[in-house]
């Protein structure tokens, strides 16, 4: 499967100002620069949808991306541990990242993005400690794959699930991507397609159960 039609809907400064809807979403996270706003251009296969940038920083916003008329939709976040925005700055982002994360019912996974390149880093790892926490869904995928070839990538990544299963006795799914090559492009659409089919099979068996909840009380009713 894949996206049919992707647009721009809205930027929101906190929670309460992202549109009300009643489908499925994906937000991505990460550190400032790590290729958020890259990754969704490149999985909606657009240039300029989502804004980037080589200065971290860029994107200080909730945006919201409706795709496929609007039965879905994907979440640009801003990032997260960039040293050289003011404190002040820093701590209304975490703000709005917090409020998002932890009051956004329609939120059905959150990818967190590393850079394959990188060591773990302590803000990641207690970032991903206190998503699991709240029970968040989560997926890591692991960007700008190009930059690594794929034995150092590979590597790199099985150092980072050792360092994940010293405090997970599961993983979460894992990606790896590659926004300059389109790396790992139909793998997170298939993920995200697949949860949007269960999120969908499951509403459609909470209201059969209404249906028949409603029959059975008409029948003892007559
Ligand atoms: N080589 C390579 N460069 C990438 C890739 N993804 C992103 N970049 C580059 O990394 C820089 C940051 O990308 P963004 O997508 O703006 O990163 P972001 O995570 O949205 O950053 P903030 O909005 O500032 O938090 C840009 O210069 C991108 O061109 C990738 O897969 N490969
Ligand atoms: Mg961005």
């Amino acid at each position: 499967m894949d996206i049919k039609n992707a647009k721009f809907e809205i930027s929101s400064p906190d929670v309460k100002g992202c549109p009300d809807t009643d489908v499925p979403e994906y937000a991505f996270i990460g550190r400032s620069n790590v290729g958020k706003s890259s990754l969704i251009n490149m999985l909606c296969k657009s240039k300029k949808m989502a804004k980037t940038s080589q200065t971290p920083g860029k994107t200080l916003l909730i945006n919201h991306f409706r795709m496929d008329d609007g039965s879905w939709y994907l979440v640009d976040l801003p990032g997260y541990g960039f040293a050289k925005r003011g404190k002040e700055q820093r701590e209304k982002l975490e703000k709005l990242i917090e409020g998002y994360i932890l009051n956004r019912r329609q939120l059905a996974c959150l990818f967190v993005l590393i850079d394959i390149r990188h060591d773990p880093q302590k803000i990641d790892m207690e970032f991903i400690d206190w998503i699991g926490e709240h029970d968040v869904p989560f997926c890591l995928i692991f960007t700008k794959a190009d930059k690594l070839g794929p034995v150092a990538g590979q590597r790199h990544v099985d150092d980072y699930c050792k360092e994940l299963k010293l405090t997970w006795s599961e993983l979460p799914p894992i990606f790896v991507s590659s926004s300059e090559k389109g790396k790992g492009r139909q793998e997170i659409l298939d993920y995200i397609f697949a949860v949007n089919q269960e999120i969908a099979d499951s509403k459609n068996e909470t209201r059969q159960q209404e249906i028949e909840h409603i029959d059975e009380r008409i029948e003892a009713e007559e």
